[in-house]
């Protein structure tokens, strides 16, 4: 009898550990897909947080501050615009014309001899223009002002911004809206270009020209001869000077032969530290 009744509280108990597995198994299952639902779809970072909120500062900054002859330009039309540009787009399949209404409403004349380009050397072109408020480059411009640093994208299907991710250019695709827009910022601002044209260059890293990068692809090919008469490059290398000039190494001289192609005179300078002036 009590055998009987120790068969039936067993198999009370089995049944109990049986129906706990099954649960738990069902609620890790559904964790493990809504997990799986929610990962990030983007190898990139998400959007800037408050990117509408800082591209409009800056607008007012730039527009009331830096550059007042701009004072008149609608700041509330440009954030719109900027946003339209990705909401509710493939970003994987963003064109330079989704940029007309933003690059249309922040036009602006950068006078003969004052664009100063750069590449691996960021922070040394903008001390200089920090120093030099009458040159500029791309990221002194309004346009480049206003993205500078930031990370943007939507999706189809939603009218907000993706803050979890954003397209990686290698990683996912090449045509995302931060990739696109700094391909057709930099090539417009180039296209402009007239006059001497300066370039800082990193003359502490063994190639200081790459023709992969962007100065190197979309902006020596897009400078036009009939309008600018020179480029001046500016190679800066750390005060612990360089055993050679780098201005005689095969990756200036591959500049060189590029602007000699395209008919545009072209002169090197390299200095250790910041020059006073790139104008000499
Ligand atoms: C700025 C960004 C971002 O002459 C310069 C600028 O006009 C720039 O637009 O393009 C040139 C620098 O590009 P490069 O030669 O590839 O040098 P780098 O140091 O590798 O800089 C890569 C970034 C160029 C485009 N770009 N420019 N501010 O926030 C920004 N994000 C990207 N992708």
């Amino acid at each position: 009898m009590a055998d009987e009744r120790c068969c039936r509280i067993s198999k009370k108990v089995q049944i109990c550990l049986a129906v706990g597995l099954l649960v738990a198994v069902a609620v890790l299952a559904v964790v493990g897909v809504l997990k799986w639902l929610q990962r990030p779809k983007w190898n990139g970072r998400g959007t800037t947080d408050n990117f509408a909120g800082m591209v409009l500062e800056r607008c007012n900054v730039y527009t009331q501050m830096l550059q007042p002859a701009l004072r008149n330009v609608d700041c509330q039309k440009i954030q719109e615009a900027f946003k339209s540009s990705s909401i509710s787009k493939n970003p994987c399949n963003i064109t330079e014309e989704d940029y007309q209404p933003l690059v249309k409403l922040t036009t602006q004349t950068i006078p003969c001899g004052k664009t100063v380009l750069w590449s691996k050397a960021k922070e040394t072109a903008h001390e200089y223009t920090r120093g030099d408020r009458e040159m500029f480059t791309l990221e002194d411009t309004l346009l480049g002002y206003l993205a500078d640093g930031l990370t943007w994208c939507g999706d189809t299907g939603t009218s907000e911004m993706n803050y979890r991710s954003c397209p990686h250019w290698k990683k996912d695709c090449p045509n995302n809206p931060v990739s696109v827009f700094w391909k057709m910022a930099s090539r417009r601002f180039a296209d402009a270009a007239c006059g001497v044209v300066y370039v800082i260059l990193n003359g502490s890293i063994s190639n200081p020209f790459d023709e992969n990068s962007t100065f190197g692809s979309v902006e020596i090919n897009n400078l036009r001869p009939e309008k600018v008469q020179a480029l001046h490059a500016w190679v800066i290398h750390d005060v612990g000077g360089v055993p050679s000039d780098p201005c005689m190494t095969s990756s200036i001289n591959k500049l060189k032969s590029i602007t000699s192609q395209r008919k545009i005179a072209f002169r090197c300078r390299h200095n250790a530290g910041l020059p006073h002036s790139l104008r000499i």
